[in-house]
């Protein structure tokens, strides 16, 4: 079977375009801030980088027979250009990045200074060598390793450790914070998929680091709601 070069190149821009277009729904608001961002930084970073290869490759085939190198001339033009080329794309980065970190779900603190608070369901976590314990505001009940939480509801995470520094880590909520003893820290979420994500432990902690693990169960509303009765009823 006979490839082309033009089909190779037709799959190849496919496979790209894919890429960059597949909408992928993100499962919270945090994780929608850090999609969107890393979205914005690839459309800078691919055109960059096809830039720098396409000279890289064109200097290597023009000077390939070039046993006398010349030094290169002063150009101040072109260094004042790539100069201010920089700049401008480290602002951008650094302006992109700014707002992301600056996002109220992101940094609960710029929550506060920016008087978005409102309702948020706030639930205890307790970080532990090995474990976590997430004590709801519903009533007297704890669960282990297993957090629960209602979808498209604001959730305040108040957390402390008991001993170590831990960190709470999910990937798929887009939440990472790290918990020092004697320094309740605080995480936000607002959930928008339902389904469970997995849970770590992103500071070395102890022996038992690898197994401080755990899941976050995202359910909608009336799910939790059932959920929490059956907890909270007496045996
Ligand atoms: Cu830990």
């Amino acid at each position: 079977m006979r490839v082309t070069r033009h089909s190779v190149r037709l799959a190849a821009i496919a496979v790209f375009v894919a890429l960059l277009a597949t909408p992928v729904a993100a499962q919270s608001v945090n994780r929608a801030a850090i999609d969107e961002l890393n979205t914005q930084l690839l459309y800078v970073a691919l055109p960059l980088t096809l830039f720098v290869e396409l000279i890289l490759v064109y200097a290597i085939y023009r000077f390939r027979d070039n046993d006398d190198p010349k030094p290169t001339a002063d150009d101040p033009a072109l260094e004042i250009t790539w100069t201010t080329a920089t700049a401008v794309i480290l602002v951008f980065v650094g302006v992109s990045g700014y707002f992301v970190l600056t996002n109220p779900f992101l940094t609960p603190a710029a929550a506060a200074s920016s008087g978005e608070t409102g309702e948020s369901l706030e639930i205890e976590v307790d970080a532990y060598q090995w474990g976590w314990e997430f004590t709801y505001p519903e009533g007297d009940f704890t669960t282990k390793n297993r957090l629960v939480i209602p979808e498209n509801t604001n959730v305040t995470l108040v957390m402390s450790s008991s001993d170590v520094i831990h960190s709470l880590y999910v990937p798929g909520l887009g939440i990472k914070q790290d918990i020092f003893p004697g320094q309740p820290q605080v995480a936000r979420t607002r959930a928008t998929v339902p389904g469970e994500y997995d849970l770590y432990c992103a500071e070395l902690c102890g022996s038992g680091h690898s197994r401080m693990g755990g899941t976050v169960v995202v359910m909608n509303q009336t799910a939790y709601d059932e959920w929490v009765a059956t907890q909270s009823s007496p045996q």
